[in-house]
């Protein structure tokens, strides 16, 4: 589909009826519904469709560095390059009841003057009944080796940040980048929500779970080759400092990222990465009894 001012896009949907979208620009999914057409990930009410910006919600990719370091621009180039779609060599069908796309952006001699590697980087999407996942890849197409990091900046969608709890977390070191990165180790049992919070969580387990009782669902999600995780929340009055985030839409969002920031990938000459990212949705029907 190319609809006007937005970028092109590819629909992906299941026989249950959930659906995804997945922008071009920046290899971006901005939507997921569930087969009752609930969204699943946040969108901000103040969101710029158009070009030069990545989209405030649904799931940038941050690639090659998270935050901002040197030369290169905060959270890296990859959310604000038009990507293509990846038919080479074709693909096998994806399992049944599924379905796929394959997304690719290649280092331009543009990039090169700010990141001097040439890089291929994949996105595969696949969506199944109540379930999203993301597999990028990275190959190391130049003559010297390389390393990056990379997160999914996963913004969900929520009753209320403040009524929600993460699991998973409990225990962990962290560093908190609202606190000049310091590093302190996580004392709740659960993390819940009352003000800003920035913080990556360090080597964590592969699962973590959001808990938002309200909707009477769980959202899941499971990682590999991304050990860190990064938890992300604005508040009131950073929120207004953020042009496109609406005043009031951090109360409905969180942001849970499945990333590698505190241990780089390295890559030598032909070598290629490959993480994994599951999301899948409980509602608390499945829970009875607990
Ligand atoms: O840790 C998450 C974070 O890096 C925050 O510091 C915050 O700035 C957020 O990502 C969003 O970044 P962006 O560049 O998309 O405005």
């Amino acid at each position: 589909i190319n609809d006007g001012d937005r970028s092109p896009r590819v629909v992906l949907s299941e026989p249950t009826g959930s659906t995804a979208e997945v922008l071009l620009y920046g290899g971006q999914v901005v939507s997921w519904k569930n087969e009752r057409r609930e969204e699943l990930l946040f969108m901000s009410s103040k969101a710029v469709w158009k070009p030069p910006k990545s989209i405030r919600g649904g799931i940038p990719i941050c690639f090659p560095q998270v935050a901002n370091f040197g030369a290169l621009e905060q959270h890296g180039f990859a959310r604000n390059r038009l990507w293509s779609i990846d038919d080479e060599p074709s693909p096998l069908p994806p399992p049944n009841n599924q379905s796929m796309v394959d997304l690719v952006l290649k280092s331009t001699e543009e990039d090169l003057k700010t990141w001097p590697h040439r890089f291929e980087l994949r996105l595969r999407v696949i969506i199944g009944v109540g379930k999203l996942t993301l597999i990028p890849r990275v190959r190391n197409v130049d003559s010297k080796g390389f390393s990056f990091s990379i997160a999914l900046h996963n913004y969900f969608s929520l009753s209320d940040v403040s009524e929600v709890r993460v699991e998973g977390l409990e225990t962990l070191d962290y560093f908190d980048n609202l606190l000049m990165r310091e590093r302190y180790t996580e004392q709740a049992d659960a993390i819940t929500f009352d003000g800003d919070i920035d913080r990556v969580y360090l080597s964590t387990p592969n699962k973590i779970a959001i808990i938002d009782h309200e909707r009477k669902r769980t959202i899941v999600l499971r990682k590999e080759g991304m050990v860190d995780a990064v938890v992300w929340n604005p508040w009131d009055k950073k929120s207004k400092a953020i042009q496109d985030l609406g005043d009031e839409d951090y109360k409905a969002m969180l942001c849970l990222d499945a990333a590698a920031i505190e241990n780089p990938i390295s890559l030598k000459p032909n070598q290629e990465w490959k993480g994994r990212q599951e999301l899948s949705i409980v509602s608390s029907s499945y829970f009875s009894g607990q």
